[in-house]
């Protein structure tokens, strides 16, 4: 396996081992103001789509930006061009990238997103007043997801691609039951989020990608944006604002977009590698019974006691 690949354990979660350094530079250098808002989630449940739907909700009224109409910044970057990675982008990240320094200055609020379990979360994160948005997917989905994108981008990051094996859906679901993938265990980073939620409503809103994809989109589309702190106004709704938001911000609309099929982002990954299937319950396609089994065995362990669960 090739050294990009390799995986370290810090403090209780799995992560690249060439990245590790930007993660502790940032877990100890970061400073989180108030007005800040994060996207937290563990890979493959739903960010690019989060930060497509909060830039345009927290930038709808901004002039420079104008995310609904014909110039929507949207139509020409991809989400993740838009909204900073934090730990993995601006810590070890060149520019066009701002760097720690030019962070500080940037207009708020600042949308940024992180991978990182809440646990390891810079510690002005969890002091300040800052928001946090936390996206979970069902693990059966997300790990199909993970898998996927690992079959793509990982030979990417392999130096020599003769080095690099493929795995199987058996060989990945056995890394996936052990956590041992970047960000995980999926469980630990689901719960602690979930938890954190219920002790804090007011910094912590946990929201299920199930539910963005349900018939009651627009109710969590404007709760996130109460959350936030840009609720939509009475005018608003009755012009429709909630649904042209998730109308451009949806899969088919960001998939079919030219920047999203041709275009790269830090010429590292083809931006239509984020945008694969978008739905819910392709894991039916990939995996057998008795990882099913498996996993729901699982799930109610560790989310039984927690009163969490996921349409699967
Ligand atoms: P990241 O962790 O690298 O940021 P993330 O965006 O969280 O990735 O997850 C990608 C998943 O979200 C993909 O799921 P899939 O492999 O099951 O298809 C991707 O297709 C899906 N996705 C991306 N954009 C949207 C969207 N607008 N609506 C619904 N799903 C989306």
């Amino acid at each position: 396996m090739g050294s990009n690949l390799e995986l370290v354990k810090y403090q209780n979660f799995w992560c690249r081992s060439f990245r590790l350094k930007d993660v502790i530079h940032c877990q100890k250098h970061f400073i989180a103001q108030d007005t800040d808002i994060f996207i937290a989630s563990i890979p493959k449940t739903g960010a690019t789509w989060l930060k497509a739907l909060l830039f345009t909700i927290i930038n709808r009224h901004n002039p420079d930006h104008q995310p609904l109409n014909k110039n929507s910044p949207l139509l020409n970057h991809n989400p993740h061009e838009l909204v900073y990675f934090l730990d993995h982008g601006i810590y070890g990240g060149k520019p066009p990238l701002p760097s720690p320094q030019e962070l500080q200055q940037l207009p708020s609020p600042r949308l940024l997103q992180t991978h990182v379990p809440y646990a390891s979360y810079p510690e002005s994160i969890r002091t300040s007043s800052c928001k946090i948005v936390y996206i979970a997917r069902n693990p059966l989905d997300t790990l199909v997801a993970l898998w996927h994108w690992h079959l793509k981008i990982i030979k990417n990051w392999v130096g020599d691609l003769d080095e690099f094996q493929p795995p199987s859906i058996e060989d990945f679901f056995k890394e996936f039951c052990l956590g041992r993938f970047p960000s995980g265990p999926y469980f630990d980073h689901v719960t602690e989020f979930f938890k954190q939620s219920l002790q804090q409503p007011n910094k912590v809103m946990f929201l299920k990608y199930e539910d963005l994809k349900g018939d009651h989109v627009v109710s969590h589309v404007k709760k996130m944006a109460e959350f936030v702190g840009f609720p939509f106004s009475d005018h608003e709704e009755d012009e429709g604002v909630i649904n042209d938001i998730i109308e451009l911000c949806s899969f088919n609309n960001l998939k079919e977009l030219e920047i999203n099929k041709t275009g790269m982002m830090r010429k590292l990954i083809d931006n239509k590698n984020f945008f694969r299937k978008g739905e819910v319950g392709d894991w039916a396609n990939h995996l057998t019974p008795s990882m099913v089994e498996e996993i729901n065995i699982l799930m109610q362990e560790k989310f039984g006691d927690i009163g969490l669960s996921f349409q699967v």
